[in-house]
């Protein structure tokens, strides 16, 4: 592990800057929290983040230099901590599942990804109060036509009788609706903790970096669209959708 603390005080803005792993929900200590200027800011070389996951649940990881733009850029995960059960079982005395899937809705502005990594670090207003996107992803996939129909770890085959798990993460900045096409869904916890008692949904609205863990007991044979609207934070207008399906046999 090579690192060194910058003091931005006393030193030029070096020439290679570095990425950090900001999480939530995981608690790390200030160290391991990924908070430039607060956190270790590195000048190359590499930093291990170090941290004990308490509680099992579905997180979320961003970037956290020039925060804003970078996760706009994509630089950022959904992290996982299953129970000592294992995969299976949500969280220990929860629900259990046998298939799983991964929801994760996020908004590009192309305009965003012609500006360089520290565009407006220096003060400039670069235009990053303006997000109009023109592209519309669903876990790393194109959301807008087919290919997350049938894709992995988005789409999912079930039987009647099996549970379906439905890692839903809102990771755009606009807010979203995440619509189940007629499924019934139970969310169990909520942002990495289990919620006082089970709601039953038909849709769930999120903002930026919620998350809900949702299961499925189809009891109807079928294909269920899942669609997820990306909505204006100001004026409510739906700006783009995505959509993968459920096939129950
Ligand atoms: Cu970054």
């Amino acid at each position: 592990m090579a690192f060194s603390l910058i003091d931005l005080s006393k030193n030029p803005r070096p020439a290679l800057w570095a990425h950090t792993i900001h999480h939530h929900g995981i608690e790390p200590g200030w160290e391991s929290d990924g908070v430039g200027h607060i956190s270790w800011d590195i000048q190359g070389g590499s930093y291990t983040y170090q941290w004990r996951p308490m509680y099992p649940g579905t997180y979320f990881y961003h970037c956290h230099t020039n925060t804003v733009l970078h996760a706009e850029m994509g630089m950022y995960g959904a992290l996982i901590v299953d129970p000592p059960e294992g995969p299976g079982t949500l969280f220990s005395g929860g629900p259990n599942y046998d298939e799983e899937v991964f929801w994760v809705v996020d908004e590009i502005d192309s305009r965003w990804h012609t500006l360089s990594w520290d565009a407006g670090t220096c003060g400039q207003d670069v235009g990053l109060n303006v997000l109009n996107p023109d592209y519309f992803v669903i876990t790393g996939v194109d959301g807008t036509g087919t290919s997350a129909m049938n894709a992995p770890l988005i789409s999912a085959t079930v039987q009647v009788g099996q549970k379906l798990l439905a890692r839903y993460i809102c990771a755009g900045y606009h807010p979203q609706r995440i619509r189940f096409g007629g499924l019934t869904g139970t969310v169990y916890a909520s942002d990495g903790r289990p919620l006082p008692r089970p709601i039953q949904v038909e849709e769930l609205r999120a903002h930026s970096g919620e998350r809900y863990d949702i299961i499925f007991e189809p009891t109807i044979r079928g294909e269920y669209m899942i669609q997820a609207d990306v909505i204006h934070w100001i004026t409510g207008a739906v700006l783009g959708q995505v959509s993968t399906n459920v096939k129950v046999i």
